[in-house]
């Protein structure tokens, strides 16, 4: 049984190993201080802090790529196995932590579904760089990239089926390099960039991205949403690592998050690139604990089809 409606599991990933600061690290401890899963609770879903991994040791300052891969890899590989192993009755929420940590989510979860899934990836970055194109030299920007199978095989190579392109897209960019903006264009994957959102509104966006994660015969692995909170607009949302301005409005995302209650092809969730550093009134947590109780909430919603623009009025209950 897949879908938000069993037992929620929340994951801690505290990993920071792939971005260019430690902050995110502590990401899951801060979540769980908070009151994450009392809030969750409180909203009348079953929810339980499983576990935090955390990495082994964070190699030195100076360590160079190879090093840097390994050490996310073997991170990644951790995380991959605890997710496949998850009993079979709970619906896992994974809480970093940096985005490379995903690599490990998706590869893991796709082990667990018995085939990959369509993944949904929110985010202000395209995250598709290998070690060959980086400019930054960050592994945070390639996790994307690694789950489509391109790139180190330290990376690309932990164990689990890779995703489909047909069935991969990103909701809410706004900044990238040529380099990773061409491999997407030619594998395939469809890009909703901040432009789009803001032409189109979020709704009609997130709508054709849910129906092409949810897309192919027998939807087979089901789908995933990876949000990084670098994709909210960082007036609101400014506790990211690295935030770029002009993005997505965090109320209008949870509204639309709504639509993923009673989604019974959902596998899992993601929410990434949390910094407690930058946040000391709790705004950020609280938005966590928003996207998380919209996504994963009891009974089903969903959009007007008519009125595929946001506005709360649009969402009706089933
Ligand atoms: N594309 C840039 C910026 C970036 C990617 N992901 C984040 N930032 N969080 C890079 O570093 O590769
Ligand atoms: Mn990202
Ligand atoms: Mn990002």
């Amino acid at each position: 049984p897949s879908g938000p409606h069993s037992l929620l599991k929340i994951i801690g990933a505290g990993s920071a190993l792939g971005a260019p600061h430690p902050g995110s690290a502590a990401g899951p401890d801060a979540l769980e201080a908070s009151g994450l899963v009392e809030r969750l609770q409180g909203l009348g879903i079953a929810a339980e802090w499983l576990e935090t991994l955390k990495p082994l040791a964070a190699p030195p300052d100076g360590t160079d790529m190879a090093g840097r891969l390994a050490a996310n890899a073997e991170f990644a590989r951790r995380l991959a196995d605890h997710l496949a192993a998850l009993d079979p009755g709970s619906f896992p929420l994974v809480l970093g932590g940096d985005h490379a940590v995903a690599v490990g989510t998706w590869r893991g979860l796709a082990r667990r579904a018995g085939g990959a899934p369509g993944l949904v990836w929110i985010d202000a970055h395209l995250d598709s760089h290998t070690a060959g194109t980086t400019h930054s030299g960050n592994i945070h920007g390639m996790p994307l990239a690694a789950l489509l199978g391109e790139g180190d095989p330290a990376l690309a190579g932990i164990p689990g089926p890779r995703l489909d392109p047909a069935r991969t897209c990103i909701v809410g960019a706004r900044a990238w390099e040529p380099e990773e903006r061409a491999r997407l264009d030619r594998l395939g994957v469809r890009i909703f960039d901040m432009q789009q959102v803001r032409e189109r509104g979020l709704a009609a966006v997130f709508l054709d991205a849910l129906a092409i994660a949810r897309s192919g015969t027998g939807r087979e692995g089901g789908f995933g949403v990876s949000i990084d909170l670098d994709a909210l607009d960082p007036q609101a949302l400014p506790a990211v690592t690295c935030p770029e301005a002009g993005g997505i409005d965090p109320q209008a995302l949870a509204d639309l998050l709504l639509t993923l209650r009673g989604c019974g092809d959902f596998i899992g969730l993601e929410i990434v690139e949390y910094r407690p550093d930058l946040d000391p009134q709790g705004d950020g947590a609280r938005w966590v604990a928003e996207f998380a109780g919209a996504a994963l909430g009891p009974g089903s919603y969903r959009l007007r089809e008519k009125e595929r623009h946001y506005g709360a009025s649009n969402y009706a209950p089933l």
